[in-house]
């Protein structure tokens, strides 16, 4: 495959005016005609050819201005067609056959339960017919569609219905007309068998939306919580940034077959049916946030996205980093907020400082990349988000809110780069951000290092702070980046001496005074996690314990629980890798004991509080890594703080169950107390006791919703004990005929710690409701298997990189993007003990060696191996 290059970013050399499709859906190829106006730009020599993007397309016909082409007039090549004869102003008309049914990378128009859908970002467009399918080509479309009317009752796409009709033939048509210009990989089209639910919504300025959920009839039921999330996103994004919705009708069509979790095409979300369906029964609360997080999210995207589009992928994250940020807002201000940053930092911290410390790490703004699927990262998207909010910590919340304003005021309609954003904030605030550009050129995680001096005579606290950030392949040298630092001084009584203060670091190395500074104080440094940094400061465990207590950020307080709990887990593996016996210090246990019995700290935040770092955090500070050791620790200290604190988790969990006993609600204070009752019982199935089993099944069988279901469940599945299997096998006959439950109970024994989990695995994947090329089903079974199973996935002998490298050689014959993400686990083999090093290698090799692999997998591959 090719490498593509930012630098070399030409804009476009025709123009389209208008676009007309008609698609003919049969059963065994589609006929797709495109009738395109083009305009030659002003200042492009007359020559120059329109240069047009298809793939995988049957050409019939072609014809320019009405007249028809021969081969000859026009170049095709596997990637695209060439006509270097045109006029100025020209309409070309194009007749392709496509084949959706057999369409298994699920990009284009393809097939999920016997509906046509289509997924066109990135690239996906050029798989429907020739076009210039590329973001900063945009044009107004009219979308015709024909099919079979009792296969295919309904029929939708983009924009506005403005015609429908029956056909002779027992076919029916429908025309739909999006009035607003935007790029192809915002087309969509849907045709099916569906049921829809609707609602309304009315705008600030009084305009009537029609909203509707489609989706197949049995889960017709299940919609409800989805729409309300729509009308609190619609109101949230009136009230936090003045947008409202611009069309007549907002549709959301829910699909079983999906490689992302949803796609914002204009007026016509297609989203993975995980992401839609919800009732007490069958979703967990997490479902629950994530369901209104990404209805949010892809709400929100039809400003950050499609009336302010990307000029080239290379932007991916002017759009993706922005509208995660805001969805990140919409659940701050809905749910809890501290908790919010809490678990937004967790993931970043896990999955992106990982991927930073890779060999694909790229700036949120990549230079170059082989293939644009393979960008849709947690850097682009997640640390994207992080540098949206550090305009907002720099700027203040009405600052950023200017600088919104002056973005969506300068560039509505337009396809932009993230200079226009940097631009538009640093304008509307009469700053200079031009350092702040660094966030988006330069990869990897800063580290700072914190130090304090304290003058009793005079006063005053000093901190000195030096940056700096590891080589990156983009780069081995980085210059300083504009890091805004939240902090506090705590006195001795635990109060606030300062407020919190936004430094500005600006320097590889810098210090800040503060005058009328009583005593010598503890700072708290990087509160709310005002910058994607790695922080250091030497902190003595009483210090850490101190700021648990007081520290007014919430954030912050729960930061210093994990910096504690990571240094007893670093410190129990170096005992470990000595082979010396260890235990854990009484100041812990009384420290976890502190969160477990504060009745008034609220719920989730204990909940927070009393989670450990996970196998894959503790694995990124412990390198080179042995997965194993990394587990014996981690579950010896939970089973030593269960056994401790037995009386406190056993009453907790009793009052938290009993109180929990009325109608289920997803609302964050019920989430908060089953998510802390559900971490009681998490460690108390730490202690070996047929009791506490039964416990487990007792809440498993009597729980009136799933989350409850789950957590026991889950609690068992890491148990060699008969209620396991008992609720395992019950948990398979009730929902055996509910795919979307059934992947939860897949990824249930993909994760499990017992012995034979790999074995277990290979079973269930001839299990009749496994499915390849479903993405769900893989990433239930294979993705958790490889990502959340370190303990075997890391299987000294192997097996486990062995069967991985399988599963991604034959999904890449089906689906390039699904294999491209399964075959991550192996990219960072430098990062574990040499033995497992040489084996994780040897897979890759394996795969770069196979013959017609994918673009997709080779450029993870051949990254991985440079
Ligand atoms: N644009 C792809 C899916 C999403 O980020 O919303
Ligand atoms: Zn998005």
């Amino acid at each position: 495959p090719k490498t593509v290059y930012l630098q070399d970013y030409a804009a476009p050399s025709y123009r389209v005016d208008a676009l007309s499709l008609v698609f003919e859906l049969g059963e065994e190829s589609t006929r797709v005609t495109s009738v395109a106006n083009y305009r030659r730009e002003a200042g492009v020599a007359a020559n120059t050819p329109l240069e047009l993007y298809g793939e995988e397309l049957e050409l019939l016909e072609v014809r320019l201005n009405g007249l028809p082409l021969q081969l000859g007039d026009y170049q095709v090549t596997s990637t695209g067609m060439s006509i270097p004869n045109v006029s100025a102003l020209c309409t070309l008309e194009i007749v392709t056959h496509i084949y959706p049914q057999k369409n298994t990378s699920l990009e284009g128009l393809y097939r999920s339960s016997g509906n046509f859908c289509t997924q066109c970002e990135a690239q996906g467009f050029r798989k429907i017919t020739y076009y210039p399918d590329r973001p900063d080509v945009m044009t107004v479309f009219t979308t015709q569609i024909l099919a079979d009317k009792q296969k295919y009752p309904v029929l939708l796409s983009n924009g506005n219905l403005t015609g429908s009709g029956d056909l002779p033939d027992g076919r029916h048509w429908a025309r739909w007309e999006d009035p607003f210009h935007k790029p192809a990989y915002l087309f969509a089209l849907v045709a099916g068998d569906l049921q829809h639910v609707e609602d309304h919504y009315t705008t600030n300025s009084g305009r009537e939306v029609t909203l509707r959920i489609y989706t197949e009839a049995h889960n017709i039921d299940k919609c409800d919580h989805a729409m309300q999330s729509l009308k609190r996103a619609m109101r949230w994004d009136e009230q936090r940034f003045g947008l409202e919705y611009d069309l007549d009708i907002y549709m959301i069509v829910a699909v079983d077959d999906f490689n992302m979790g949803a796609m914002e095409n204009k007026g016509l979300n297609v989203f993975n049916s995980k992401l839609v369906f919800a009732s007490p029964e069958t979703a967990t609360d997490m479902d629950y946030v994530s369901i209104e997080s990404v209805i949010g999210h892809e709400y929100f995207h039809n400003w950050t996205g499609n009336r302010v589009t990307c000029r080239d992928w290379f932007q991916l994250s002017l759009k993706e980093g922005l509208t995660v940020f805001r969805d990140q807002e919409f659940t701050a201000d809905l749910h809890s907020r501290a908790v919010k940053r809490i678990e937004d930092v967790r993931m970043l911290r896990t999955h992106q400082f990982a991927e930073d410390a890779s060999p694909m790490a790229h700036p949120i703004r990549p230079s170059s990349y082989m293939e644009i699927n393979n960008f849709y990262t947690v850097t682009v998207y997640e640390k994207g988000a992080e540098v949206v909010r550090m305009y907002q910590t720099l700027l203040g919340r009405e600052g950023f809110r200017k600088g919104m304003d002056l973005y969506f005021h300068r560039h509505d309609g337009q396809a932009v780069s993230t200079e226009n954003f940097l631009a538009a904030m640093a304008d509307a605030n009469e700053v200079d951000l031009s350092q702040f550009q660094r966030w988006y050129d330069q990869a990897g995680t800063p580290e700072v290092a914190v130090s304090m001096d304290y003058d009793t005579a005079a006063q005053t606290c000093t901190l000195h702070f030096t940056q700096s950030c590891p080589a990156t392949p983009e780069a081995a040298v980085k210059l300083p980046f504009l890091i805004p630092l939240e902090i506090g001084l705590l006195d001795s009584s635990g109060q606030d001496m300062l407020g919190t203060q936004v430094l500005r670091l600006t320097e590889a190395t810098q210090s800040f005074s503060f005058g009328d500074v009583a005593e010598q104080p503890i700072p708290s440094l990087l509160r709310g996690f005002s910058a994607p940094v790695k922080l250091s400061y030497p902190y003595s465990e009483a210090d850490l314990v101190f700021l648990m207590k007081h520290d007014s950020d919430a954030f912050n307080r729960w930061d210093a629980g994990q910096r504690l709990a990571m240094r007893t887990i670093l410190s129990l593996l170096e005992a470990q890798q000595r082979q010396e016996a260890f235990g854990l210090e009484h100041d812990f246990i009384s420290a976890y004991q502190a969160i477990l019995t504060d009745s008034g700290l609220d719920h989730a935040l204990r909940a927070e509080a009393l989670t450990l770092p996970s196998e894959a955090d503790i694995a990124e500070r412990a390198r080179p890594s042995d997965p194993e050791a990394i587990h014996t620790v981690r579950e010896f200290i939970h089973a030593t703080l269960a056994k401790a604190l037995r009386l406190d988790l056993e009453a907790l969990y009793a009052e938290l169950h009993a109180q929990g006993q009325g109608e289920y609600s997803p609302d964050a204070a019920s989430i908060g107390r089953r998510s802390l009752k559900n971490v009681c019982l998490a460690y108390l199935g730490r202690i070996q006791d047929a009791g506490i089993h039964e416990t487990c099944l007792q809440q498993y069988l009597t729980a009136g919703n799933m989350t409850d279901a789950m957590a026991a469940l889950s609690v068992l599945s890491r148990i060699e004990c008969p209620q396991r299997e008992a609720a395992l096998q019950h948990f398979h006959d009730r929902w055996q005929h509910d795919s979307l439950v059934m992947d939860k109970w897949f990824a249930l024994q993909a994760t499990s710690s017992l012995p034979e989990t790999l074995q277990q695995v290979q079973a269930l994947m001839q299990h009749p409701l496994f499915d390849m090329r479903n993405p769900n089903k893989v990433r239930a079974l294979v993705g958790s298997f490889a990502m959340r199973n370190p303990l075997h996935f890391h299987a000294q002998d192997g097996r486990g990189y062995t069967f991985l490298t399988d599963c991604v050689l034959e999904l890449d014959a089906m689906n390039p993007q699904i294999a491209s993400r399964m075959v991550r686990p192996l990219m960072n083999w430098r990062h574990y003990e040499a033995t497992r090093s040489g084996l994780m290698k040897t897979q890759l090799e394996r795969i770069q060696a196979h013959a017609g692999l994918s673009g997709d997998v080779y450029e993870i591959v051949s990254k991985s191996l440079v």
